[in-house]
């Protein structure tokens, strides 16, 4: 089937209307501020604990992150399976914790089994963040942050992530005394679609290339798990090799499989720019074509050696994961629409994963 790009494909669509959507949910959660803030204030001595499954545990990761940039408040990530299976090693008795499970459908098995193993066994109280208001996970948590948001009809997760990320990130600036904070989180969606409409070209040119078909992206801190998602992304939509890692981890053995077929995305972070822009140098000696997200000053990478994309320099750590992130899921479908391939049908791919949907419920 030739697909072609624009708005005939479902994913496409909600890649680039993704930004309307975040304006939608600041407008909600900025009316439910004090609600929010007296949720902060009741919880904020507590390690919370961030989970999910698949894009929503690569989420959760991200969030964290920028959670406890913001607050300072001790957090910990780990799979909603993890949970549900080695609870012990999650939970120590001698600390107190708040659950945060987030999930766009609100009814993946293992994130809605390990919400009630936390609040029902261990007495956690558990903080829901999804997209779906009327799911087993947000009606049987105590608390729960949702928004208007347009269902996602595509199978991959695109603006669900970034609008669940921005309500985590909401919440952690309700702490903040820094005035700047709430305005630049007002201003990234107007700057993420002025970079879309910049980049969207050079993202494309980059994956048409037939001869890259060995994918991997790494990053530091907030950048993990986006460098996981964007992974997953371009494995569920265009069926390619993809691996992640921490940016210098990468070093450390995996670059032996670096070479002229390999895309390497680096997702520079303010905090590492020295180390990171080295090993980009290093990446390049490899062979590798090299794609470089970084804040405008961070680096003075080569624009004739490396693909670079410059963002405005003063969101730094805290904000870049959403000005990062629409154009590595722009980088995963313009891939799948190379190869001939619909990113509105991934392989072996459904929505939701249930029990239910594996093996007839012989999970049960
Ligand atoms: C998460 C998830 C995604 C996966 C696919 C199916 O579900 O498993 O990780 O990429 O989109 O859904 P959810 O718990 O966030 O609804």
């Amino acid at each position: 089937m030739s697909i072609t790009v624009s708005g005939q494909s479902i994913t496409y669509q909600e890649i680039v209307r993704q930004q309307k959507g975040w304006k939608k949910a600041l407008a909600k959660l900025e009316s439910e501020s004090k609600k929010n803030l007296d949720l902060f204030n009741k919880y904020k001595d507590r390690t919370w604990v961030f989970t999910g499954c698949g894009t929503s545990y690569y989420l959760a990761q991200t969030a964290s992150t920028i959670f406890e940039m913001l607050t300072g408040i001790h957090t910990k990530t780990i799979p909603a399976s993890e949970i549900l299976i080695f609870p012990k090693l999650v939970f120590n008795p001698a600390s107190k914790y708040l659950i945060v499970p987030i999930s766009r459908s609100g009814e993946s098995t293992e994130v809605v089994l390990a919400a009630q193993k936390a609040r029902d066994e261990l007495k956690i109280p558990t903080l829901a963040v999804s997209c779906n208001p009327d799911s087993k996970l947000v009606k049987g948590s105590e608390h729960s942050i949702t928004f208007p948001f347009e269902k996602e009809k595509s199978v991959v997760m695109t603006g669900s992530f970034t609008t669940m990320l921005l309500s985590v990130v909401h919440l952690a600036s309700l702490s903040s005394s820094d005035p700047e904070i709430r305005e630049k989180l007002l201003s990234l969606a107007d700057a993420s679609e002025t970079l879309m409409r910049k980049y969207e070209p050079i993202v494309r040119k980059i994956v048409e290339d037939p001869n890259l078909n060995h994918f991997v992206f790494l990053g530091q801190g907030p950048f993990l798990g986006l460098a996981n998602e964007a992974a997953l992304k371009i494995q569920e939509m265009s069926i390619s090799l993809s691996q992640s890692y921490h940016a210098l981890e990468y070093r450390h053995g995996p670059k032996s499989t670096a070479a002229a077929n390999t895309l390497i995305t680096l997702l520079l972070s303010e905090e590492g720019k020295k180390y990171e822009s080295h090993l980009a140098e290093d990446l390049k000696a490899l062979g590798a074509k090299t794609f470089i997200l970084q804040g405008e000053s961070y680096s003075t990478l080569s624009e004739e050696i490396h693909d670079v994309v410059n963002v405005p320099s003063r969101y730094g750590d805290v904000f870049n994961a959403f000005l990062y992130m629409p154009l590595l899921q722009l980088l995963g479908y313009y891939k799948a629409i190379a190869k001939n391939i619909n990113p509105d049908n991934p392989k072996n791919l459904s929505a939701v994963v249930t029990f239910e949907t594996i093996g007839n419920g012989k999970y049960e």
